[in-house]
């Protein structure tokens, strides 16, 4: 009997200590959002650079007023941008490196990405 309370009492502790733990798994960080307006001769100031942990959730966000192809080097990730629209393109910074964004038809960087 005294076993047997004794056991119970440790399966709460287990129990009280998971649930401790689990807010602090829970507490992701939001994904980091790259911001870039385009304009119709580009990004005031010229590309935008940014500097990413590697292994960072991000989300880029290219606002244009060209309609065009927003191609992110390196990762090879393309979205179309209608004139006057957004894109979101989100993706892990898992490869470590300099990379330029641009718009593809044009040829014209945007922005340029160092993850480190
Ligand atoms: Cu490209």
């Amino acid at each position: 009997m005294k076993r047997t309370i004794a056991l119970l009492l440790a399966a709460g502790a287990l129990v009280a200590g998971s649930a401790m733990a689990a807010p602090a798994a829970t507490t992701k960080p939001k994904p980091l959002v790259l911001t870039v307006v385009v304009g119709k001769k580009g990004v005031a100031g010229g590309p935008k650079r940014f500097t990413i942990k590697k292994g960072r959730k991000v989300v880029l966000v290219v606002r244009s007023a060209i309609a065009d192809e927003v191609h992110v080097h390196g990762y090879d990730l393309k979205k179309d941008v209608r004139a006057g629209g957004t894109v979101r393109i989100p993706f892990t910074a898992k490869i470590a490196g300099r990379f330029e964004v641009e718009l593809e038809n044009l040829g014209l960087p945007i922005a340029e990405l160092t993850v480190k």
